[in-house]
């Protein structure tokens, strides 16, 4: 008889008593172990953490570290897949484990935990049910979770049709990877790779469940770092890669990446195990097979060398205002400009009065803060033409898609020495995640006892909420507060609007305003986030400024005047035929993230959510290593005893009532061999020659509801030692025979 194919609602017995090894002996004996008590020993972790003995926070440590160190990264609660990063390659995503994991039950217990099992479920029920999916993978910075959305990909490529055409849309999708990240991706000193933006892509599936395009939605770029790195940083991959590749000198970038002071800030150029030159090789491989033409690849490189040597021109003062004195030919090649297109723009501020322009002059420092301004536009514009760009090659036709699965795989959690505004959207985007994850964890629970008509009382846990209404909420929280200064009329200063924030959360507990204190200094506030045991500095200097985020006219006069198309495209406000019309305000940059947050909220909400939790077991990026406190926190923020708990508080374990009977109804001498009463009864039947009480189970309207792990437990055991006993008995018939 073969284990019962325990679906994704069921899917909480995956992994049930197995050890390690998951052979029948050893977890007959571990659960003989565990039932006398005995104390936790390495061979007794366990797969899903629902089956611990005792969930603490200790015991759900030790069961991920133990079999970390067996180099079993995966591990499950009921259908959340766990991921401790090995910081190694592990020989476990090539084809043989394609095919290991390939059409099995959800999460079968035979088979050691895997992100490809969820990879499986996700891509059967989305290609046998038509339902949309979405995977969430979170976990902070450095944690895997760009890694674990490529595994996804992959498994969904490998799994998928391979028709020419089906090939070619594939490959279309997986060169996105390369491309995105070079663009989008950044060595911090939390990772190497770390992801700049936050990212959801939906890849699209025709009615015979193949892959038949895709959409990558994005959020928030970091492009602070185009102009800023933080001490051992780098700026975004692209850079260095071009300067890495033949072209650099095609370009006019004839210096090394430390001699660009765009590029040079962290003192970090190279980054160990990784190769700028053939990486940039991969990018043009992947706008190749995505189909950017050659003009558009060459538009997109001058525009990303040109931003380089922005950062090299040199100004002086001249009257009252500011001028050149050096700005390379390369660099007006580049762009499309002449010098003085180049010059006056950028030591100008022209706004309308009374429909005229009025142009005013910069002073040095004002016109190096607008060449910074525009490097950041640029790239940031830039980053969303290529994004865009891609969407146009890879989307299907709307009519042609039957269902989707989306990956989503935004930046982590982060806390650095010097956290500005875009730490604050960073980690709000995550109390977001963490926000969703615990309502529709709770949510779907609850909608199937609702549905079976079970009694159960709701579980309490702790709601982030407070943290994200402290941000969000209309009119009072953070960012309302913040907009408030940002477009009142007068002068505008940090100041002020941090004594704003001090004055309305003096009494939150999630928030502590400047006082001057060491603790908290006059430009800081600490926000007390899910992902931190202590507040969190937030260094609210500029943060009206980053919210405002204006583009000086002339800038975006002189790039829609490039002879770049790409450039031109991306500055359409900088014709001028334009500013005499009704404007509109454009959101400010905090408003429209919340906007943003909100939406993709929305979105997930809409799809079938399986979830990834990333764990990153030491901030060396070292393999065989694991930093206790490092994952206690990580295990603390992602409520993962909690979730442990919540689930088993809840129903532990839910199978369809007929396959249910079939696989235990050798339990009882009254349904064993033959039954001819109802299913209903025949259960019950099993339960009692077990003697386990009624309130250890539910009968729902279609499934059979557990409460504790020991029934089911105990249910395994005792028919393994029935089949042993059935085994046993045709042995002797058979040698009495011979
Ligand atoms: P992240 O996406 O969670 O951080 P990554 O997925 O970029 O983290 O992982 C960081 C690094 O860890 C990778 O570059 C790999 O070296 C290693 N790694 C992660 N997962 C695996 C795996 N399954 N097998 C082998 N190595 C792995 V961030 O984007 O910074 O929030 O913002
Ligand atoms: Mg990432």
């Amino acid at each position: 008889m073969s284990r019962p194919n325990f679906s994704r609602s069921n899917s909480l017995i995956r992994g049930s008593g197995h050890s390690l090894h998951g052979t029948k002996r050893s977890r007959d004996s571990i659960f003989r172990k565990r039932r006398s008590g005995g104390s936790f020993k390495a061979e007794e972790a366990v797969f899903d953490l629902i089956l611990l003995r005792n969930v603490t926070e200790d015991a759900v440590i030790k069961n991920l570290k133990t079999l970390f160190f067996s180099d079993v990264i995966y591990s499950y609660i009921g259908n959340v897949v766990i991921a401790v990063n090995p910081f190694k390659e592990l020989p476990i995503y090539d084809a043989t484990y394609v095919e290991k994991y390939r059409g099995r039950s959800a999460f079968d217990p035979k088979l050691q935990p895997h992100i490809f099992a969820l990879a499986d479920n996700v891509f059967n029920d989305m290609k046998y049910r038509g339902r949309d999916q979405v995977v969430i993978i979170s976990g902070e910075s450095g944690a895997g979770k760009t890694e674990s959305s490529k595994k996804i990909m992959q498994y969904v490529a490998a799994v998928s049709g391979s028709t020419d055409k089906v090939n070619a849309v594939k490959n279309k999708l997986l060169n996105t990877n390369p491309v995105l990240e070079a663009f989008g991706n950044a060595k911090t000193t939390r990772n190497d790779n770390s992801s700049r933006f936050g990212k959801y892509m939906d890849i699209q599936f025709d009615f015979h469940g193949e892959p038949a395009g895709g959409v990558i939605t994005t959020y928030l770029l970091e492009k602070a770092r185009v102009v800023r790195q933080g001490e051992g940083e780098r700026n975004f991959h692209i850079f260095y890669q071009l300067l890495a590749s033949d072209k650099a000198k095609q370009l006019g970038l004839t210096g090394g990446a430390s001699s660009y002071r765009y590029l040079n800030q962290g003192g970090a150029e190279k980054v160990k195990g990784m190769s700028d030159s053939k990486w940039f090789k991969d990018v043009v491989k992947g706008f190749d097979y995505i189909g950017f033409t050659k003009d558009e690849q060459d538009a997109v490189f001058k525009a990303v060398a040109a931003i380089i040597l922005l950062g090299e021109i040199k100004l002086t003062s001249k009257d009252q205002g500011a001028a050149f004195q050096e700005c390379s030919d390369a660099l007006l090649s580049l762009l499309g400009v002449t010098r003085d297109q180049l010059e006056s723009a950028v030591t100008h501020n022209t706004v309308i009065v009374n429909k005229q322009q009025v142009a005013s002059d910069l002073n040095v420092d004002q016109s190096q803060d607008a060449i910074d301004t525009l490097a950041k536009a640029m790239y940031d514009r830039v980053f969303k033409w290529v994004y865009t760009r891609i969407n146009k090659s890879i989307a299907a036709d709307k009519s042609a898609i039957k269902a989707v699965i989306g990956v989503l795989d935004i930046y982590g959690f982060e806390i650095f020495q010097h956290n500005s505004f875009e730490q604050f959207c960073i980690n709000y985007c995550n109390e977001k995640l963490q926000q969703l994850f615990i309502e529709l964890t709770l949510k779907t629970e609850q909608d199937e006892y609702l549905a079976e008509g079970i009694d159960w009382t709701p579980v309490k846990y702790f709601n982030n909420k407070i943290i994200c209404d402290l941000i969000e909420e209309k009119p009072r929280g953070i960012v309302a507060l913040l907009d408030e200064e940002s477009i009142r009329p007068g002068d505008k200063s940090d100041t002020i609007w941090l004594e704003k924030l001090s004055s309305t959360f003096k009494s939150h507990d999630h928030f502590k305003g400047c006082d001057g204190t060491n603790e908290t200094p006059l430009d800081h506030s600490r926000i007390h986030e899910t992902a931190h045991p202590k507040c969190i500095h937030v260094h609210m200097q500029g943060f009206l400024d980053k919210n405002t985020d204006t583009l000086f006219k002339d800038l975006a006069r002189v790039m829609f005047q490039s002879g770049n198309f790409v450039l031109k495209e991306c500055f359409p406000e900088g014709d001028e035929s334009t500013w005499l019309g009704a404007s509109k305000r454009p959101p400010t940059a905090g408003k429209a993230f919340v906007q943003s947050m909100k939406e993709m909220i929305e979105l997930l909400n809409t799809k079938i959510p399986s979830y990834v939790r990333c764990i990153k077991p030491n901030h060396l990026k070292a393999a065989k290593k694991i930093d206790e406190d490092l994952v206690r926190h990580q295990v603390k923020y992602l409520g993962l005893t909690e979730n442990v708990r919540v689930r088993r508080a809840g129903f532990c374990f839910r199978e369809d009532k007929d396959a249910f009977f079939f696989r235990y109804k050798l339990l009882s001498p009254k349904t064993y061999p033959t039954w001819n009463g109802s299913v209903e009864d025949g259960i019950a039947a099993v339960f009692e020659a077990l003697a386990i009480p009624p309130s250890a189970y539910q009968m729902g309207k279609t499934k059979v509801f557990i409460k504790n792990p020991p029934t089911v437990f105990a249910l395994e055991e005792e028919r393994d030692v029935k089949l042993d006993e059935i085994v046993t008995r045709l042995q002797l018939a058979w040698r009495l025979f011979l």
